[in-house]
């Protein structure tokens, strides 16, 4: 099966599963509206569906690996609706919708964000509790995801990536806030996935390594895709980055360079699968298809 196929048959599985985690009729119903409109107003599910991938390559069972890949989808659309708000990005638009505090205000956005952080945490635990022979990983699960959006993770690349608007930066500090900011998450969603399939200890390093390049090459097609992407495609304003002097790949090295070193990444995320044969084709896939990426 294609990597594209792949991520659409998963996409749907795991929109029905969010769609059933938050009721439209739960009380007080304005919160859970506004969860259900970030959840479920797009978004391409590609954390989950490469959590999903990394537990079949060491033949994990998708319905296992389901309550963690939705846990991670929960805590990525938390983080979209925080960094849109006004006192981060301020963007109006996100997945060709109005972000959600344009349709629901400041306040109800920030605590949306909120009660999905925590209710992602909610359904790890559940989940530990639910199998017992998956009691250990999924505990295991809860600190690595825990750790990866919090003050070492994404909430510290965004910081780093805050501070350095408007200002000179280097190598380092845009690896670092791009590797956190965006990578941490998406290394979580792999190692996770893998870890609740079954990996072993060995596998999992192979995992991190894998995610780590795979990070780094989807945030830097994301900074060329700012510059030289449509916005349609992308369903956001496009040069936003620019306008705000932001630390990006294009504005340190520019897009043909940013390019290279893309695909770089890409390969070094392939290079970590060596050896563990047509089992891991999905993976591969998902970090050449990155290359191609529109939106
Ligand atoms: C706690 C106030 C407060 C803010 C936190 C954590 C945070 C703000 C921001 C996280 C940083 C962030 C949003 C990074 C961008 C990562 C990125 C490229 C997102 C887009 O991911 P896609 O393309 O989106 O997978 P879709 O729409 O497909 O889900």
């Amino acid at each position: 099966m294609s990597w594209d196929l792949y991520l659409a048959e998963k996409a749907a599985l795991v929109e029905a599963e969010l769609d059933r985690l938050i009721s439209q009729t739960a009380y007080p119903p304005v919160i859970h509206q506004a969860m259900r409109y970030s959840l479920l107003g797009g978004g391409k599910r590609l954390r989950p569906a490469l959590a999903l991938a990394a537990s079949e390559a060491v033949a994990g069972e998708a319905h296992r690996v389901l309550p963690l890949a939705c846990a991670i989808e929960f805590i990525h659309t938390y983080s979209l609706i925080h960094d849109d708000l006004p006192v981060m990005d301020n963007d109006d638009y996100r997945r060709g919708r109005l972000t959600l505090h344009r349709v629901y205000g400041e306040g109800m956005a920030v605590l949306a964000g909120d009660a999905l952080l925590t209710e992602a945490f909610a359904i790890l635990a559940e989940t530990a509790g639910q199998w017992p022979d998956l009691q250990a990983r999924y505990l295991e699960a809860m600190v690595r995801v825990a750790r990866a959006s919090g003050r070492q993770g994404m909430i510290g690349g965004q910081v780093v990536d805050l501070e350095s608007e408007e200002k000179e930066f280097g190598a380092e500090t845009l690896e670092y806030i791009h590797a956190h900011k965006t990578g941490a998450l998406i290394q979580a969603a792999v190692w996770c996935g893998a870890l609740i399939g079954g990996a072993s200890r060995t596998q999992l390093a192979a995992m991190d390594v894998y995610g780590w390049h795979y990070g780094l090459a989807f945030q830097i097609t994301d900074d060329i895709l700012d510059v030289v992407g449509s916005r349609d495609e992308m369903g956001k304003d496009m040069g936003s980055d620019r306008r705000k002097q932001k630390a990006t790949y294009p504005a340190l090295y520019g897009v043909e360079r940013s390019v290279d070193m893309a695909a770089r990444e890409v390969e070094k995320a392939v290079a970590a699968l060596e050896g563990w044969g047509p089992r891991a084709d999905l993976l591969r896939e998902a970090a050449r298809s990155l290359v191609y990426r529109r939106r």
